[in-house]
């Protein structure tokens, strides 16, 4: 046996990252290898979570991680790669490169990628393979054929055509590749996501870069320091096991802390001298500022929002999806964001610091919900992130105070002042344009100059109360308060309406 033959039979399985276009197809891709339904599953049908899957084909292992297309979730996108020896780039033929197929570009050619770039839904009649092609070689991704050397494959995720071919691609290119990733520390994993179960409290899905990992190790992050003992690992099945080996998918808990996206962990049998390094992605509490009840009273206006999620890597992608609301004199405070459903202690928070409570993917239960009635807290819940977005910028507008314009509805020009034994003056006009409403407010001008601002309270003519008073016709006009009018003055009648 050669010794090339050799090194490669000794390598890891290779990590894949799928990646693209939001409905291009990439779950599907997954689903057409692995052999699962997992699209029927996801709420609104698309993936909003990273997830990792071990596969076995013919013989040998290789790490599937699915990333999510919708442009929220950018942030996830990056830690999708963070360990991938292969991406591969679904591009549906119906529907070409479209915006996220250029972040994905963008993200391959800053970490220097390896890519398969996987046509899907070739089963569809509208095919612009060719175009799609030459498209790909303006944004500098340059295939086979097409001046380059990156590889691609056709593929129909729905009728199963392709699917055989591109796994044996996969491990074609993989076994091609000169180096693959080997971090500097020994025994590390890396985290994808990171989320709060009820009972089993922080769970991390990681991939094992480097060693065999046990249960009953000691973990360490650099940003943490120590984080406790591994006290189980499950498989990409959700079975216990006792221990992994490198490339494979786990979901590790233990940590007395949850462990942020992107974070190398070191595990070891025995004790390691860590300090920490960084402070908590999640903060529990911004530091609590008195002025901040009173913002409502100033100019800018605030929705202060505590936020709750399943997931760190969706706290992420809501918290810079709110950020991005741009809205004048508005201000999204996120008060508080932490993972886990909602508690008390959360109704509370909301209660002192005039929050709404926002949750994604987590639930409030019954009892939450009489409180937060009877507390009068406002609590959302999605399982939509772009719904939840949208959502918030709809409440954060409805702060807004609506802008008022006046409308004229006529004129008047006073003809005669007179006082009347109750001290009552009596403005004697003829209207030359519009009409004349009784109970409007009202201005008058005198050579363009407001000198008086009010209410039409009465308003005759002939001697009867009336509505209104047309152009051409005399009226007795009282308004609010006492005014210094005179003869020549206009009166202008208007109302005030929303824009
Ligand atoms: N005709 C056809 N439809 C497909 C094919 N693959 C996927 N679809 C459909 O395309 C839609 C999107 O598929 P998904 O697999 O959810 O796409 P995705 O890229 O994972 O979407 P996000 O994760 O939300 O970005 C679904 O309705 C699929 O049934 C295919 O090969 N042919
Ligand atoms: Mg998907």
């Amino acid at each position: 046996m050669s010794k090339k033959v050799k090194e490669i039979q000794l390598r890891r399985p290779p990590v894949i990252t799928i990646m693209g276009h939001v409905d291009h197809g990439k779950t599907s891709i997954l689903d057409a290898i692995k052999g699962s339904d997992v699209v029927a599953k996801e709420a609104g049908g698309i993936t909003q979570n990273i997830t990792a899957f071990d596969i076995n084909f013919k013989g040998r292992h290789l790490t599937l991680i699915d990333t999510p297309g919708h442009e929220l979730f950018s942030n996830m996108r990056k830690s999708g790669v963070l360990m991938t020896d292969l991406v591969l780039l679904i591009i549906a033929v119906d529907d070409g490169i479209m915006p996220q197929t250029r972040e994905v570009i963008q993200i391959i050619k800053d970490n220097n990628l390896k890519t398969i770039v996987v046509f899907n839904k070739i089963d569809l009649p509208s095919n612009n393979i060719t175009k799609i092609k030459s498209d790909l070689a303006r944004e500098g991704i340059l295939l086979e054929g097409y001046g380059g050397d990156i590889p691609f494959q056709e593929v129909s995720a729905r009728s199963k055509i392709g699917i055989d071919d591109l796994i044996d691609l996969i491990f074609l290119q993989y076994d091609l590749l000169e180096d693959i990733y080997t971090p500097e520390n020994t025994n590390s994993l890396v985290v994808l996501e990171s989320y709060k179960d009820a009972h089993v409290g922080n769970i991390s899905l990681c991939i094992v870069q480097n060693g065999e990992v046990n249960v009953g190790e000691y973990i360490y992050s650099l940003q943490k320091g120590e984080l406790g003992k591994i006290r189980s690992l499950k498989n990409d099945k959700m079975e216990s096991i006792k221990e992994a080996t490198e490339s494979a998918p786990i979901y590790l808990s233990g940590q007395k802390d949850f462990l942020n996206v992107g974070d190398t962990i070191i595990f070891s049998k025995s004790k390691l001298n860590i300090e920490p390094q960084q402070t908590n992605l999640i903060e529990q509490i911004d530091e609590f500022n008195e002025e901040d009840l009173f913002a409502e009273k100033s100019e800018v206006k605030k929705l202060s929002i505590i936020l709750k999620s399943d997931t760190v890597g969706s706290l992420e992608a809501i918290v810079s999806a709110l950020e991005s609301i741009e809205l004048n004199n508005i201000n999204i405070d996120i008060f508080k964001k932490d993972l886990g459903d909602i508690s008390e202690e959360d109704l509370n928070t909301a209660k002192d610091t005039h929050s709404i409570i926002i949750g994604f993917n987590i639930k409030a239960s019954p009892r939450i919900k009489k409180i937060a009635q009877s507390m009068h807290i406002v609590l959302m819940i999605y399982d939509i992130l772009y719904r939840l977005v949208e959502d918030v910028k709809d409440a954060a507008e409805s702060l807004i105070p609506p802008e008022y314009i006046e409308i004229d509805n006529g004129r008047a020009e006073i003809k005669q002042v007179i006082t009347l034994s109750n001290k009552s003056i009596v403005l004697g006009s003829l209207v030359f344009e519009g009409k004349i409403l009784n109970s409007s407010k009202c201005k008058i001008l005198r050579k363009d100059e407001v000198i008086f601002e009010g209410k039409i309270t009465s308003l005759k003519h002939l001697k009867n109360e009336v509505k209104e008073v047309a152009t051409g016709t005399e009226c007795g006009i009282i308004v609010s308060h006492s005014i210094d009018a005179m003869e020549g003055d206009i009166i202008v009648s208007y109302i005030v309406d929303k824009v």
